[in-house]
């Protein structure tokens, strides 16, 4: 028993190693080649999107950790199992060891974006993976050949000490290069020729518990199909507008940053956000417009119906033309809340545009905006199944008093946010206490027809367990639809609805 344990433990610490050590190479050269990141993000291609859906709900924010934590020990597992072969027969557990590289290789040579260098990091691993194996094997080999007294037991250890640290070395290592690297480049942006109006001063401090009027840069909510933080510096970054167009252009950033600015205030909100959900987030955007941008190349005599644009690593993400210029405030992005973006949101270049969920306009890393047709070219959710045109739902959360929460008898304030891009914004948020009439809550300062809006409505609580519901009402008239509905294919739509008891 003993024995077996210990070889499956040499099959462990032989991937660990490869692993490790791969993605130390992976973090100098290409991060999302690291053999672990790739099958990650193959995982999350293939996973069927009602899955995904589960797990977005299940685990939040978690799901991507989740996911890499079940890859590893799926991988550790099938590593102990090699090396249980290799007790028998070496070639067999080295065999399957490179197999398990084998899967890495696809991942990574099938990953969108995918460059020649991006091979480095799986040929570490299919290299000293195996290499490893066949070491411990030896050393165990003469280990048992030769007496307990003259070191070679000793040397095993040694080896195995050895191989653990290495390992160790490659992931610490992994980290602190990929920490390292992400750290911001510092970019002086212009101010905007045509700034937003002073931000009002919203509820939080009136309203405990209230979600902040502006979201900061470090809570704002992030979704995006990646394990890793791509790294894009801006002397590498360059936009090009082709497709449809008069002249096909490619412009750098200093050209980008020479553009008129705009700076907007616009809440952005995922398609995949449950009523009452977290993934909608209110920032403050600097960047140039859209059809500024889209002007250089010339449009007027475009076929197109979807600008199909593309980020670094090539992954496309599809916004039906006829919306993003019709007038709305879409943008092509370089800061937010008065800094430029964050990696993570994006850096050095984004689109956003109001009243679209994010899936289909918010495209991060953004290098490409391709004039297309939707019959020509599929972005990345239209092939599975999402929808082209997904206007963003009207939508109200209640953040406070939190659902199940126990409350002392008289006034509760309840408060929250409600949202309606491009339709007028917010008029009207209203809550519903046990089903009985609608009543108007208060609403805090508008800060433009893109942004959402903080309300709250004092209740006069008696005891016992309540229900309490909202809804909104868009300046345009359109309201809230009260009927359900699940985030795919086109948002999710109902009415935030909790209980809390009162004693
Ligand atoms: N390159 C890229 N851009 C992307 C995504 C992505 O996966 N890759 N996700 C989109 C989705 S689904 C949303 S909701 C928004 C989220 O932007 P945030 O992460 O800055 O909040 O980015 C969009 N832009
Ligand atoms: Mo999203």
């Amino acid at each position: 028993m003993r024995t077996r344990l210990l070889w499956a433990w040499f099959g462990i610490l032989a991937t660990l190693v490869g692993v490790g050590l791969a993605h130390l190479v992976a973090a100098i050269t290409t991060p999302a080649a690291s053999p672990v990141l790739a099958v990650g993000s193959g995982v999350i291609d293939l996973t069927p999107t009602p899955m995904k859906e589960w797990a977005i709900r299940t685990f939040g924010d978690a799901d991507k950790v989740i996911l890499v934590g079940s890859v590893m020990v799926g991988v550790l597992v099938l590593a102990g199992v090699a090396g249980l072969l290799a007790r028998r027969r070496l070639a067999v557990g080295a065999g399957l060891l490179l197999g398990l590289v084998g899967i890495a290789a696809v991942a990574v040579v099938t990953r969108p974006g995918f460059g020649p260098l991006d091979v480095l990091p799986v040929l570490v691993a299919a290299v000293l993976g195996p290499a490893a194996l066949v070491l411990l094997a030896r050393t165990h080999a003469e280990a048992a050949r030769s007496s307990a007294e003259d070191g070679t037991r000793r040397t095993l250890l040694l080896t195995m000490g050895v191989l653990a640290s290495g390992a160790a070395v490659g992931g610490v290592g992994g980290r602190v290069v990929s920490s390292l690297r992400l750290r911001p480049e510092s970019v002086e942006l212009p101010a905007a020729a045509d700034p937003a109006p002073a931000f009002p001063r919203g509820l939080d401090d009136q309203v405990p518990g209230i979600t902040s009027f502006r979201t900061p840069n470090d809570d704002f909510y992030r979704v995006d199909t990646r394990l890793d933080v791509p790294i894009v510096n801006t002397d590498d970054w360059t936009l090009t507008i082709d497709g449809d167009v008069d002249r096909e252009v490619t412009i750098d950033f200093d050209e980008l940053l020479d553009m008129p600015m705009i700076e907007r205030d616009i809440t952005l909100t995922c398609v995949s956000n449950s009523v009452g959900g977290p993934y909608v987030g209110a920032a403050r955007w600097l960047g140039v417009r859209l059809t500024d941008v889209l002007d250089l190349a010339g449009y007027g005599n475009t076929k197109a119906d979807q600008i199909l644009s593309t980020d670094v690593d090539g992954m496309t993400i599809s916004t039906p033309l006829d919306l993003a210029t019709d007038g709305r405030d879409a943008m092509v992005v370089v800061g937010m809340n008065g800094e430029q973006l964050p990696r993570e949101h994006g850096f050095p270049v984004r689109l956003v545009i109001p009243g679209l969920y994010g899936f289909i306009s918010a495209t991060k890393w953004v290098t490409r905006l391709t004039l297309t047709t939707y019959d020509d070219q599929k972005a990345y959710w239209t092939e599975r199944d999402w929808a082209t045109d997904a206007p963003i739902k009207i939508s109200s959360r209640i953040d406070t008093p939190k659902a199940l929460s126990e409350q002392a008898a008289g006034e509760v304030v309840i408060g929250g946010v409600a949202w309606a891009q491009a339709r007028d914004g917010i008029e009207k948020v209203q809550v519903r206490i046990d089903g009985g009439a609608w009543e108007d809550a208060r609403l805090g300062p508008s800060a433009g027809e893109d942004y959402w809006r903080q309300w709250f409505f004092k209740w006069d609580a008696s005891p016992g367990s309540h229900r309490i519901a909202t809804r909104a009402v868009a300046g345009n008239g359109e309201a809230q639809v009260a009927v359900r509905a699940e985030p795919f294919p086109d948002g999710s739509s109902g009415l935030h609805e909790l209980i809390v008891n009162v004693s």
